[in-house]
């Protein structure tokens, strides 16, 4: 509408224009007619009279003078008749123009002074009337004037014929004008709006792998030349996508280690046109200003999710939603909140969705990681369920949930959610959309029904989890807690054959997917990555010392406060190892928001502090405490230089640094201590295992690790990484996909 009104308003000022001006001419031509009307006839009727004028004014003849000037009475209103005599003084006048003798007239004295005896004619002011008054100089035989006459008329009528001119021009400039604008609206939509608009649903369609094949655009002139050739383009990328899903079938029955090609193989052979959509909390690029440039930058978080879901979109493509959490954000959206990812290498799209403050306080601090989070973590942490957390959850889910649903194709999507921060969700979008698979990865436990129990809210959060055509786990342990906590607190048949759930004719499977990494993301053993290693040494004064590594967000799953001391206790009971012995703990701050976190990180400062105060001198620190956010690329070299890496996690649904830090390993020479609490303990069985809430233990742990014969940290991590190896993110992302797409919907 406001490019109509652009490109309309100059033309409307345009005929405006024109038309006032021709109205103003009009009237003047008009007005001139008229006037010069009046004059012929006031020339004539003065011209008539002369003669009995002259000769009454020669006579003094005042009666007659009398009779001359009442023969107007009786005319037609508007006329009138003065007769002066040579000095100006008005010797009769019409009853009706009376008044006028109080008038001033300079142009009497004027004509009567002047060389030249002519007459004059000209528009006065009389009341509230405009009189035209034409002055005659009545001459005797010498030529000498002996009077005057003077012929009056009311001319209002010219002016209300001059009115009447000006009501008809405007009334011919509206309608012009209105014509215009519709013309103008009718030609903008026929020749752009509709056609513009056919165009921009045929384009949603495509986007969405919708066309209507049947259907092509069919607009004459540029746009559809425009369209014929996005229509080209489409049926290339029609055609090459078949192509490449029947190569991907073939090469799927070749290959035998999962990598990046094989799973997008699999997606193409086995998804084939229907679209992945992802949905997180957490964005895995987010846009922040540094606050010391005042630039902005992009920046991986600190998440297992992210870390496991980016190689697969990157391999597969699709639709990333998440929160866009970062305070530059909202600048590298376009109008749909949408961006291309990777920033330097566009794999696949990020739809941002924006909270309020109150809804991430309430939804994502609130009632995910202050209820959610300990609920599930056996930590002795209490969770804390608020009534108003839990309606903002609702409602973050539901915003969610409609922009997942604005995205869909109309046939068969697939929508893969991640973790408790949306349990509401699956059945949100199932209930519009039955014919989407839906499948939710629960990254973190599933504690057992009696610990579930405690959540007030436990109905609605198992019922929108069965929206799900598939709920995934880590581990067999916890789909066994989620089966019997559904069989406990819903009406619902449970398969134990299946491994699947029944609830109001809707069936959900259950199954184990153990998360891993990509077995290359840290192993490049190139130069520059030599060169990195040697840098930190240097940096951090590791010459010739033992160095352990951490590397966790801040969190009290992760047990810090425990590795702490359990480091404390080992030197203490082996001195032999000061000087020698080195830790460095990465600590990315999380959450920070929440009291516990923060409360988490001055414990954490303090014990650090009390420890290297212990044992410290000159040259020497036990901890080296580097509490901020790494990049990827930083925290390489850390990996690759570590003699041993610690994973001491409370209770941790996988933990992905420890096989990050075994893919980062391929010089075999590095031994992991994990806690058996972890779900990667089950799969990795050559680490060490600890219970971290033992310090003595714990401690043990840490000498075995440093004093392990060197070709037996060899078999150990050799055997880790050809686990990790076959079971690889890839494969992950692989099952999970197989899985939904065995449950595709007819
Ligand atoms: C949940 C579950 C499950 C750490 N510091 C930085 C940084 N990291 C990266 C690590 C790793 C990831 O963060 C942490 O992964 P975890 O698996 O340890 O843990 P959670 O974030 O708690 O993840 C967990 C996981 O989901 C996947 O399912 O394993 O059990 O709790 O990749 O390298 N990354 C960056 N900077 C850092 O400073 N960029």
């Amino acid at each position: 509408m406001r490019r109509l009104l652009l490109f309309m308003l100059p033309i409307l000022i345009i005929v405006t224009i024109v038309l006032v001006l021709f109205g103003i001419l009009q009237v003047r031509s008009e007005e001139t007619k008229l006037l010069d009307e009046l004059k012929r006839k006031a020339r004539a009727v003065a011209e008539s009279m002369e003669l009995s004028v002259r000769h009454a004014l020669i006579n003094n003849d005042q009666r007659s003078i009398a009779r001359l000037v009442e023969r107007f009475q009786k005319r037609e209103r508007v006329q009138g008749c003065a007769i002066y005599d040579k000095d100006g003084n008005v010797l009769a006048i019409t009853d009706r123009f009376l008044e006028w003798k109080k008038q001033d007239r300079p142009y009497i004295k004027d004509l009567l002074a002047g060389p030249k005896a002519v007459p004059r004619g000209s528009v006065e002011k009389f009341k509230q009337y405009a009189v035209y008054s034409y002055v005659f100089p009545v001459l005797d035989d010498e030529g000498k004037i002996v009077g005057l006459e003077e012929i009056l008329y009311d001319t209002s009528y010219v002016f209300t014929q001059l009115e009447e001119i000006w009501k008809r021009l405007t009334i011919a400039l509206l309608t012009l004008l209105m014509l215009i604008a519709g013309i103008s609206l009718i030609v903008q939509r026929r020749i752009f709006t509709d056609p513009v608009e056919r165009l921009t649903e045929w384009f949603k369609k495509f986007q969405k792998g919708d066309i209507d094949h049947e259907h092509p655009i069919k607009d004459k002139g540029e746009l559809g030349k425009l369209a014929s050739e996005v229509e080209q383009v489409a049926l290339g990328l029609r055609v090459a996508r078949k192509v490449v899903t029947e190569e991907a079938q073939v090469r799927m029955q070749k290959a035998e280690l999962w990598t990046e090609a094989k799973l997008r193989d699999l997606v193409r052979a086995k998804l084939g046109e229907n679209a992945l959509f992802v949905v997180s909390n957490r964005e895995p690029y987010l846009h922040m200003i540094n606050e010391a440039t005042g630039q902005a930058r992009c920046v991986r978080p600190a998440s297992g999710v992210v870390t496991a879901i980016d190689p697969i979109l990157r391999a597969c493509g699709g639709t990333w939603i998440a929160h866009g959490s970062a305070n530059a954000d909202k600048k590298f959206v376009n109008s749909r909140n949408k961006l291309g990812v990777p920033p330097e290498d566009n794999r696949y799209i990020l739809k941002r969705v924006w909270l309020t403050k109150e809804e991430e306080d309430g939804y994502y601090y609130g009632f995910s990681n202050e209820g959610l989070w300990p609920l599930c973590h056996i930590t002795h942490t209490r969770p804390l369920f608020r009534e108003s957390d839990w309606h903002i959850y609702r409602k973050a889910n539901k915003k969610f949930a409609d922009s997942v649903l604005e995205e869909l194709p109309s046939k068969n999507p697939f929508i893969f959610i991640q973790d408790y921060h949306f349990t509401l969700l699956p059945q949100m979008i199932k209930e519009k959309r039955p014919d989407a698979t839906i499948a939710l990865f629960w990254h973190i436990p599933w504690p057992n029904p009696e610990v579930f129990s405690i959540c007030p809210y436990q109905a609605e959060i198992l019922d929108g989890m069965l929206g799900c055509d598939l709920i995934g786990f880590h581990v067999q342990y916890h789909c066994n807690n989620f089966i019997d906590t559904a069989n406990r607190f819903l009406e619902c048949r449970v398969d134990t054959e299946k491994f699947s759930i029944v609830r109001g004719g809707k069936e959900t499977f259950v199954r184990a997917f153990p998360i891993s990494v990509d077995m290359n993301i840290n192993s490049s053993a190139g130069r520059e990555d030599s060169n990195n290693v040697e840098k930190i040494r240097k940096e951090y004064e590791l010459e010739g010392k033992i160095v352990g590594l951490g590397i966790d967000r801040i969190d009290y799953t992760k047990g810090l406060a425990e590795r702490m001391m359990a480091i404390d206790r080992f030197l203490e009971k082996y001195p032999e190892y000061r000087k020698k012995f080195v830790f460095i703990q990465i600590g990315a701050p999380s959450r920070t928001h929440i009291k516990r976190y923060h409360d988490l990180m001055g414990e954490l400062d303090e014990l650090a502090e009390r420890i290297n105060w212990k044992y410290k001198d000159d040259e020497w620190i036990p901890i080296i405490y580097l509490k901020r956010h790494f990049s990827p690329e930083e925290l390489k070299p850390f990996y690759r230089l570590a003699d041993l890496c610690i994973v001491s996690s409370l209770h941790d649904g996988m933990n992905l640094v420890a096989k990050e830090y075994i893919a980062a390993k391929n010089d075999l020479n590095g031994s992991l201590i994990l806690s058996r609490f972890t779900g990667a303990a089950r799969e990795l069985t050559d680490a060490i295992e600890i219970n971290p809430y033992s310090v003595e233990e714990f401690a043990a742990s840490i000498k075995l690790a440093v004093d392990m014969p060197p070709p037996e940290r060899k078999r150990r991590m050799e055997n880790m990484r050809k686990i990790i190896a076959e079971n690889n993110i890839y494969k992950w992302a692989g099952n999970i996909i197989t899985e939904m797409t065995s449950l595709r919907k007819a």
